[in-house]
């Protein structure tokens, strides 16, 4: 709220992606736009299929709910309700929701001339999501190889199609989605840490910039890829985590069906060895 002297200048209308000015407008501190509607829509009505097939099931303890999607023999049509039909519309209005999110943050990016990589970022989780409940279905024949929804029952799914494949550590695409998961909190430890050195000094002394930052690792590592350039790995380290995370459960059905420990027959088989 304390920002708001600042907002005014720049909460102007116009530059909408679609609606014209029709939901132009700010409710508080947050800009509606015609996504902002649609997401409020495809959050309450999933939220409200979420709860009806709960209560139809009759479990309410919060780690053992479970929307399970369709048997696999329904393959790529539509399911009864209760034997898999929730689950394809509560997973229609999550790609509703999390699609109108990313539209509204590009809406609310554009009006104010900025680039678009936040909802570009965002959308690396989403592209994740989408990758496991509907490309890798559609390239699998069946909407039943969707996840279900439930705490428990999403580990325990999981946990099935990685020893479906053997061992799924030895999934090259799993090494490098994982090897990126670390580095991402590699950098950022080392990024805030830094940043809280730099501005948290002894008591008695003024709080230091990007000088000394970029100084104590040069004088550290010979190197210092800067305040902005930071930002950039940071990104391009998170968004690499993402995209391999969807690479490796999409090539795990569609491109590979052993375990993956035999992929690397590859290596064994090489005629160097002889
Ligand atoms: C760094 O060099 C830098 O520039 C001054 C930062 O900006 C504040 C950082 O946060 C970090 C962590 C580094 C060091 C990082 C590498 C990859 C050398």
């Amino acid at each position: 709220m304390s920002m708001l002297s600042f907002e005014r200048k720049y909460r102007v209308r116009g530059g909408t992606l679609v609606g014209g000015n029709l939901f132009d407008f700010w409710v508080g501190p947050f800009y509606v736009g015609f996504f902002g509607v649609t997401t409020i829509f495809f959050t309450v009505l999933g939220t409200a299929l979420i709860v009806y097939a709960t209560a139809l099931e009759g479990e309410w303890n919060i780690w053992k709910i479970n929307i399970a999607p369709p048997d696999l023999s329904y393959g790529l049509g539509f399911a009864p309700l209760r034997e898999g039909g929730f689950w394809q519309l509560i997973t229609i209005c999550a790609i509703g929701a999390f699609v109108s999110w990313a539209l509204r943050q590009a809406e609310i990016a554009r009006k104010l001339g900025m680039g678009l990589h936040i909802p570009f970022a965002y959308g690396m989780a989403v592209f994740a999501y989408v990758t496991l409940v509907v490309i890798r279905p559609l390239l699998m024949g069946a909407w039943g190889h969707g996840f279900p929804y439930g705490i428990w029952s999403h580990l325990d799914w999981v946990s099935n199609v990685g020893y479906q494949y053997l061992h799924f550590h030895y999934n090259p695409a799993h090494m490098i989605a994982v090897s990126f998961f670390f580095t991402t909190t590699l950098a950022l430890s080392l990024h805030a840490s830094l940043v809280l050195a730099a501005i948290n000094p002894r008591k008695g002394e003024r709080m230091k910039t990007a000088e000394h930052e970029n100084t104590f690792y040069r004088d550290f590592i010979g190197y210092s890829i800067g305040t902005l350039g930071i930002h950039r790995l940071g990104l391009f380290v998170a968004l690499s985590a993402g995209f391999w995370s969807a690479v490796c459960i999409v090539i795990s059905g569609p491109f590979w069906t052993r375990g993956w420990p035999e992929w690397w027959g590859w290596w064994l088989n090489l005629p160097i060895w002889n």
